[in-house]
């Protein structure tokens, strides 16, 4: 039988096809075929193991050395190849290559992750997702690293070690791994004011995104757009999800991380392998320095966002991620994201934290790939124009993959007067212009006065919110800082959130049952700015009834309705849905037909906060069965405290009743179900748990 594996020849990665008795030779890395790749080389059946056995050696040497240093932030990580098309020319705006035509594609890898936990940390802890895109232009990479947030904790990147210490696990005891609800976070937040917009944001359902697609992204700092003739531009970027923004129930991500760490990584996987594939628009900011002097914040300080209400968000093109990569380590491990790589039209802006991303990012790869030729790796190459990835007169380093030839490795030369290759020369019309920015000024460590608001837009935010956010919000502060043992430390974060919003504070004060402190001094008047309901996942503008790309549970048992279970799966899937069927055994299930049918899951494997609505079909007896399983009993119960709709047959209510489903909108018979199904239930929430 011919099978369609793909066996890794040598290191030009060519594939062969293979049968099952057909295999090329196994050989070392230094090509030697190998007779037996099952025992080690012994003196006699029961001797000692030779030295010599360089076969055995080689193996395990390489094994020894298979792991590089992980990511010192935002070591976990999910990604995946695609396309960026552009769908509306910016020709005037930039020269930028890749915004020239309309319909124009330009290859994508997108890696997204978490901040604080190490490589093989949960995929769902409450924190920040980083959302890294590398464009292959025909100019060179541009590498947009941005996050699933548009703001950031610290207005500049002297700051950044400090803020990265604190969050992650504690030096001394190395707990808490991937968590922020610890003491050493919360000192240093409580210390810097620059960092409260941010946290109201880490604090909301944004850290908690259902799955990679049901993200935002953002550029976060200003940039540049540099047309042709050498006009600037400043340019915000923000991705916008098609699947909508969904976030999920602070105890069902709790409970996620234990039924899949890889929650999020399996649904990028499957999800793609379904042909769901994950797609954003791109959307731009413009403006000139007459909006940005307008505006009472600075558009330099990456803690500030523009309202979209103020400035709306023009969209011009969109990012479709349709492969996942063939190679975990090869690619998304070893892909490097260097925010300094931008190509022709595109440049910085005077951001201080841009500014110190643009010296990190390149280091860290240098400690991590080891390697000045890092950009050598496939994943990193550029394509270029004619697949051309990079020409110059850079030599040798660790690791050197190319053989050049010639001697020509200085610029200029006269070499090819000579008959020889002469090497690539500079471009002065089409290489990459710096914007002639005037800069003037004295030399000093200072920040500006217009970085001195930290709380006009921390307040915006929480005030834009709709309301069960803002109880998200309030209880997740609680949440945390229950878990911070040092009580100044609570006191000053609540003296800081006295400047956002009173009733927020009271809040925390109530869920901690602590008494309100003074309110911390502001280093500028805190403004009651025009709420931004663009911002908001719940009842906002990107919250998208659906059941496109989401996964139905459908719970049955011995004895279900063939007809009731056939009808609710085909109506899933008519609606674009992910129908998952799940049984207490999932090697067969006997339908009231007599039919045999598998289960794509089983039921104590496959809990209800893994799928996004929940069906459950039973017959009489199926369900007196799962009266007696706490695991079906759990299962009903997360997915009405969860506030998914639960669409059940009739002989499946004692189930429901034993769960506490109260009956509400979300409830439903099988007819009902479907349509149901491609929302929550907010207004469910108050009944189901205290908030603070
Ligand atoms: Fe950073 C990685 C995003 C500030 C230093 N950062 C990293 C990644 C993302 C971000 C998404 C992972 C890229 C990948 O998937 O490989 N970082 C941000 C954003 C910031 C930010 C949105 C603020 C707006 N970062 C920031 C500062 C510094 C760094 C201020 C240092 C001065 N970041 C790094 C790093 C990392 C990194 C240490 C670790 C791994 C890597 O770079 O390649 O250099």
């Amino acid at each position: 039988m011919t099978k369609d594996t793909a066996l890794n020849a040598g290191t030009g990665g060519e594939t062969h096809q293979v049968t099952d008795d057909e295999h090329p030779v196994l050989t070392t890395n230094h090509g030697i075929p190998i007779s037996d790749n099952q025992n080690q080389l012994k003196a006699g059946a029961s001797g000692p193991v030779l030295l010599e056995d360089e076969i055995f050696r080689e193996k395990i040497n390489h094994f020894d050395h298979e792991r590089i240093p992980e990511r010192i932030v935002h070591a976990r990580g999910s990604a995946a190849h695609g396309y960026f098309e552009c769908t509306d020319s910016l020709a005037d705006i930039t020269c930028a290559d890749l915004f020239q035509k309309k319909g124009q594609r330009t290859e994508v890898f997108a890696r997204f992750s978490t901040v604080a936990g190490g490589a093989g940390s949960v995929d769902t802890p409450r924190d920040v997702r980083g959302f890294a895109v590398k464009f292959y232009t025909r100019e060179g990479n541009w590498d947009l690293v941005g996050n699933n947030i548009p703001v950031f904790f610290i207005q500049d990147a002297i700051k950044f070690p400090d803020l990265i210490h604190s969050v992650k696990m504690e030096a001394d005891r190395g707990f808490p791994q991937a968590a922020s609800a610890h003491d050493t976070f919360w000192d240093f937040i409580s210390l810097m004011p620059e960092a409260t917009h941010m946290a109201l944001w880490a604090m909301s359902d944004r850290t908690l995104p259902r799955t990679l697609a049901n993200m935002e992204g953002f550029g976060i700092h200003t940039f540049r757009f540099i047309s042709a003739e050498g006009k600037s531009t400043f340019v915000k970027f923000h991705w916008k999800p098609k699947a909508g923004l969904a976030s999920t129930i602070w105890d069902e991500t709790v409970k996620i991380a234990g039924a899949d760490p890889d929650f999020h990584r399996r649904d990028l996987f499957e999800r793609i392998g379904r042909g769901d594939y994950p797609e954003w628009e791109l959307g731009l900011q413009l403006f000139d320095e007459d909006f940005a002097s307008s505006q009472p914040y600075d558009v330099l300080d990456a803690t500030k966002i523009i309202p979209e209400e103020v400035l709306p968000v023009r969209i011009v093109g969109k990012m479709v991620l349709d492969r996942y990569p063939d190679n975990f380590f090869a690619e998304t491990e070893q892909v490097a994201f260097v925010p300094s790589h931008v190509v022709p039209g595109i440049g910085f802006s005077n951001d201080p934290l841009l500014q110190g991303r643009l010296f990190s990012y390149t280091d860290t790869q240098l400690s991590r790939l080891g390697s000045v030729n890092f950009h050598q790796l496939p994943i990193n190459a550029a394509k270029g124009r004619e697949g051309c990835p990079f020409l110059n007169q850079q030599r040798d380093g660790h690791m050197q993959m190319q053989v050049p030839k010639g001697r020509a490795n200085y610029e200029p030369n006269s070499l090819a007067k000579a008959g020889e290759p002469g090497g690539a020369r500079e471009d002065p019309e089409n290489g990459y212009k710096t914007f002639p920015a005037d800069e003037d000024g004295q030399k000093l460590r200072i920040r500006p006065e217009s970085f001195a608001d930290h709380y006009s837009q921390a307040r915006l935010f929480f005030r834009s919110m709709d309301p069960a956010e803002q109880a998200h919000i309030a209880s997740a502060f609680v949440f945390e800082l229950s878990k911070v043992s040092i009580e100044h430390i609570r006191i000053a974060m609540m003296a800081n959130l006295r400047n956002v919003d009173e009733d927020l504070a009271q809040r925390v004060a109530d869920g901690l049952g602590m008494k309100l402190p003074k309110a911390s001094a502001t280093a500028a008047p805190v403004l009651d700015m025009d709420p931004s309901p663009a911002l908001r996942i719940i009842r906002g503008p990107l919250e998208k009834a659906t059941l496109e790309g989401r996964t139905v549970g459908i719970l049955f048992a011995d004895g279900s309705d063939a007809g009731e279970l056939d009808t609710v799966t085909k109506a899933v899937k008519a609606a674009g849905g992910h129908p998952l069927t799940i049984a207490p055994k999932v090697g067969a299930v006997k339908l009231s037909d007599g039919s045999t049918v598998k289960a794509d899951a089983q039921l104590a494997g496959q809990p209800s906060v893994t799928v996004d609505a929940c069906a459950v079909v039973l017959s009489k007896e199926g369900c007196a069965m799962l009266l007696k399983e706490a695991a079906a009993v759990q299962w009903v119960m997360d997915a009405f405290g969860h506030l998914k709709a639960i669409g059940a047959s009739a002989a499946a209510q004692p189930l429901l009743d034993k769960a506490g489903v109260e009956a509400d909108e979300g409830v439903t018979d099988l007819d009902g179900f479907v349509e149901a199904a491609k929302r929550r239930y907010w207004d469910r929430e108050p009944k189901v748990r205290t908030l603070a």
